[in-house]
């Protein structure tokens, strides 16, 4: 990988020593031809609009039990538990996330290979696709804490070297999804803007930024005004209820005190157009389970448990 790939210029400049304002994106939401797929042109519009779409039964309640057997296989795997791909709450050992299940897993690879699902990130993203992450966030019930106001592309252009904001984050709930129990919210409309961050990031910051990230985190001042702006919708829905939301969205969840677990899959698709280049913060590239760097296209599997 040589930094002449960073040689275009950077639309997207963050990590600064001085604060800077939020900009207009340049980029679309929707990227391509916007040629047909599993959404429909009023929900594929509604996503575009307002960075976020929610497909309620996107997988039955049989498919989810399935996949939190799966959670509970692999929060309970010795050899994982030694591993970077668990990452433990603060001061707690309660498992926060588990990445790379789509490599660890071969029922979530079928999920994300499955037609249905896989055509919905290449119909958003306009092109072949490949996972740039994938994790289960447990946000268990008492301990789980939550996620304070970001953009993953933010951070995944600072710390991965993701050009452009042309990824789909899915994330589909294995649990309810309640108001009260770490429910994601989201700004509708707000990922057109891009907020700018202040602070130099540390070498290896994702060890410390797992579990609660200060460095990439927009200024009160700046989710203020995004908050006045766009307002807070939030995604709430029975366990097999999916949500889309766009790299930009700026999203955050609140600490979870209920008895109710809040446990989501969370798959990053990545257009083949827009792979990794050097991280913009001039940081190391960060581990594979954070910032995949085979950029092989998936191929869809027919014949899946989900299809
Ligand atoms: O650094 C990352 O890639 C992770 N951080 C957050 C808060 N959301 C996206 C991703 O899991
Ligand atoms: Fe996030």
């Amino acid at each position: 990988m040589t930094t002449a790939q960073n040689a275009v210029q950077d639309y997207y400049p963050s990590r600064l020593a001085a604060p800077s304002g939020p900009v207009d994106r340049p980029h679309p939401t929707v990227w391509g031809a916007r040629t047909s797929g599993p959404f429909d042109e009023a929900a594929l519009s509604s996503y575009e609009d307002k960075g976020f779409h929610i497909e309620e039964g996107l997988i039955t309640p049989a498919h989810v039990q399935n996949c939190w057997s799966e959670v509970e296989r692999l929060a309970a795997d010795p050899e994982l538990a030694k591993s970077e791909l668990i990452v433990r709450e603060r001061g707690s050992d309660r498992v926060r996330s588990i990445f790379s299940v789509h490599e660890v897993s071969p029922l979530i690879d079928k999920l994300i290979r499955t037609p249905r699902i896989l055509n919905r990130a290449r119909q958003i993203l306009g092109s072949e696709v490949y996972v740039h992450q994938s994790r289960i966030n447990c946000m268990p019930g008492f301990a789980g804490t939550g996620f304070y106001w970001h953009s993953d592309f933010e951070t995944w252009h600072a710390e991965d070297g993701m050009p452009f904001p042309r990824a789909v984050s899915m994330s589909i709930a294995l649990t309810d999804n309640y108001p009260f129990n770490g429910g994601l919210m989201l700004m509708p409309g707000a990922h057109r803007t891009y907020v700018p961050c202040v602070g130099e990031t540390p070498e290896d910051n994702y060890k410390s930024s797992l579990q609660a990230q200060r460095i990439g985190v927009p200024s009160e001042d700046a989710v203020t005004q995004l908050a006045y702006e766009f307002g807070i919708e939030q995604f709430t829905g029975p366990a097999g209820s999916a949500l889309f939301f766009d790299s930009n969205s700026i999203h955050g969840s609140a600490n979870n005190i209920t008895p109710y677990p809040r446990a989501n899959i969370f798959v990053v698709f990545n257009s083949v157009e827009n792979t990794l280049a050097e991280p913009y913060a001039g940081t190391r590239p960060r581990p594979n389970h954070l910032g995949n760097r085979d950029f092989t296209p998936l191929t869809p599997q027919t014949g899946t448990p989900f299809e």
